[in-house]
């Protein structure tokens, strides 16, 4: 069994290897006085969310606890992540758990809970006991800090997981935010994680998947404004993904395999059969305003948006008088391109 790294923030020199993040003594405490865990991860799961779950369930179980993970949405591309053993059920359990969920109605099985986990900064905190909501590069991070406060030690099948989470919220080191992503990498991989074969099982796409990808890439516009961050933007149709046999949840993936322009915001725009998914990413643009105007959410660099009852014309017409109101232009002021490039 691998021992955890000690990172030196825990004895109290904040060196930034890990953000300096700190568990909340009525967490540690709630849990410790606590028996009987039920975990929940977000609906739509993506890999941290089920890690983030996996991990947890798994630390409480090696502390004796009686614990199991609610998740009766697993989808087939991220099943790796979580054995289907952390779902079996024992005894009653009412200590609930949200982990890497933003809002109580984004939760798998909808309910009040107990303690509220996540690393999304706008959420609100929604735990009835003790809330910790804190930036990290993903969930899985403050699980692993979790561990640490309990003195619970990785082995090699735990910092996998915890190290899953992290290579999902970073896209693969695709879109990584700073600096302690890496520090918690290079701590889970001395933990005995076994990073290569997470990216593998990570990287793993249909091959449909590439063909959509050829065609979005192929489809990509502009928009600019004189003074507005330029914004690129591709819309996908819901027979697209179906034409090439991709699932939603593999289709989910799709963004982070397009580049944010320079300075910019890149919106995948994703027709569904009730509205239209908007997707957010950029390379240090903040993006999260832009989400919270289409009334969405997530990361600075990373965020979505749901809108409903509306097709992709409408959803554009939405996306271009958010963004022009943001950048303070009239919305009449914005050009609009199809093209691979803004100039
Ligand atoms: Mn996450």
């Amino acid at each position: 069994m691998a021992a955890w790294v000690r990172p030196r923030w825990l004895e109290g020199e904040r060196d930034g290897l890990a953000g300096g993040l700190t568990v909340p003594r009525a967490l540690v405490a709630g849990l410790n006085g606590a028996d009987g865990f039920v975990i929940v991860p977000h609906v739509l799961p993506d890999v941290d969310a089920l890690a983030s779950a996996a991990a947890l369930c798994t630390v409480l179980r090696h502390m004796g606890k009686r614990a199991r993970v609610e998740a009766p949405e697993v989808p087939d591309l991220h099943a790796w992540v979580l054995d289907p053993a952390l779902q079996r059920a024992d005894a009653a359990a009412a200590v609930r758990i949200a982990v890497d969920t933003a809002r109580p109605e984004r939760l798998q099985v909808p309910g009040p809970v107990t303690f509220c986990l996540d690393h999304h900064e706008d959420n609100p905190g929604f735990g009835v006991e003790a809330d910790w909501v804190t930036p990290a590069p993903s969930c899985t991070c403050l699980v692993a800090a979790l561990a640490d406060a309990l003195g619970v030690e990785a082995d090699g099948a735990l910092a996998t997981t915890l190290y899953a989470g992290l290579l999902g919220d970073t896209s693969g080191f695709r879109e990584v935010g700073g600096p302690d992503a890496f520090a918690w990498a290079e701590r889970f991989a001395r933990s005995g994680a076994d990073c290569g074969a997470a990216a593998e099982r990570f990287h793993r796409r249909s091959p449909g998947f590439w063909a959509l990808l050829a065609e979005v890439e192929g489809a990509m516009g502009w928009l600019t404004a004189p003074g507005a961050p330029p914004l690129a933007a591709v819309a996908v149709t819901v027979d697209q993904p179906r034409r090439h046999g991709i699932g939603p949840y593999e289709h989910a993936m799709l963004p982070t395999h397009l580049s944010p322009p320079a300075g910019g915001v890149l919106v995948v725009l994703q027709e569904g059969v009730q509205g239209v998914r908007l997707r957010f990413r950029s390379r240090g643009h903040d993006v999260l305003p832009l989400a919270h105007l289409l009334g969405g959410g997530g990361h600075p660099t990373s965020a979505g948006a749901q809108l409903r009852g509306i097709g992709l014309d409408g959803a554009q017409e939405r996306l271009v008088a958010a963004w022009a109101h943001l950048a303070g232009v009239p919305a009449g002021s914005v050009r609009r391109r199809a093209a691979a490039s803004p100039v």
